[in-house]
């Protein structure tokens, strides 16, 4: 009985703005104050509590957060007793070994007995031990990508999104060891009515991912044409089909997929369509 579901978001940082979208496109409001680290839902039994990234994992596997967002390469470097509910698809990156641009890269064997510089240690050591390498590798906080013009290190292994960083520090890219997104982690053992509230949210996070990736169409058919363009059309059942004034046109409805977006775009028009209106869908219930 009246259970408040804590949940742990990036207080500042590159997941907090898609972290706070996500959570009030969910229809979960909160007052997000400056310096505040607790805020509470005002219409949804949560809490959230606002932290480094880095401490996400283990508030979560002890209990203090029930749930939380992070990057899946934090919560695979910490280790921590937590597992992923769902994954949320923003904040891609990837954790990469490189090594300075004019030298040879001779695979992953030739990184033995090198020097690496890493934020992310237990990751590296994983990645090396699977292939059967040795290597010294430097723990640092931050800046890893200085470390090889700085003499500190050989070789680095850091996260890369556009790869501009490792670029503007004359460094490419060699080995991608992990890929990575944002998460929601949740503790192994959540009792029953936080379980319900964490579902709840799950619902309504699905909801919101279906209809951004989902476009709501609207098009004119000529009539003899119904049967080639409903093809093109999946539709989440079959398209809706309405009489228009004029009898040999008919009005369609679907829905469609953004990544097959411009090239059933393309066909349909090839099919004879026109007049064809695409509007974003707010939630999409499936
Ligand atoms: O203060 P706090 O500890 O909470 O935050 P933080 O500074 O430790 O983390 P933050 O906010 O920088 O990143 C949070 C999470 O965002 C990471 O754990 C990743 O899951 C994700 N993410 C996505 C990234 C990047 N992309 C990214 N590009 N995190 C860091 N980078 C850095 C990278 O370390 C490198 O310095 O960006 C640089 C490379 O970017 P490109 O575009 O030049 O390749
Ligand atoms: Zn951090």
């Amino acid at each position: 009985m009246n259970d408040i579901l804590r949940i742990a978001v990036q207080k500042s940082g590159r997941l907090s703005e898609d972290s706070f979208a996500l959570i009030r496109e969910c229809g979960v409001d909160f007052q997000n104050g400056i310096g505040q680290l607790k805020a509470q839902a005002t219409n949804f039994a949560a809490e959230f509590l606002l932290l480094r990234d880095d401490d996400i994992p283990g508030y979560v596997a002890d209990g203090v957060a029930d749930i939380g967002i992070v990057g899946e390469n934090v919560m695979a470097e910490k280790g921590k007793n937590v597992e992923i509910a769902h994954r949320l698809g923003f904040s891609k990156c990837r954790l990469s070994i490189a090594i300075p641009k004019n030298e040879e890269y001779r695979g992953v064997k030739g990184l033995e007995g090198k020097n690496i510089a890493t934020s992310y240690p237990r990751i590296l050591q994983h990645y090396l031990a699977e292939n059967k390498v040795t290597a010294d590798i430097h723990e640092i906080s931050g800046s890893v990508e200085i470390a090889p013009s700085i003499g500190l290190a050989e070789a680095i292994c850091d996260l890369v999104s556009s790869g501009s960083t490792l670029f503007t520090n004359g460094l490419k890219e060699v080995e991608t060891i992990f890929r990575s997104e944002a998460v929601l982690i949740k503790q192994k053992n959540l009792p029953e009515g936080k379980l319900a509230l964490l579902n709840k949210l799950l619902f309504r996070i699905k909801s919101v991912q279906n209809a951004r990736k989902n476009k709501y169409i609207l098009l004119n058919a000529p009539k003899d044409k119904i049967e080639e363009i409903r093809n093109l059309l999946p539709g989440m059942r079959s398209p809706s089909i309405m009489e228009l004034a004029d009898k040999n046109w008919v009005s369609m409805h679907s829905v469609i997929n953004e990544n097959d977006f411009w090239d059933v775009i393309e066909a349909l028009r090839g099919a004879g369509a026109e007049g064809i209106l695409v509007i974003p869908i707010e939630k999409m219930i499936l």
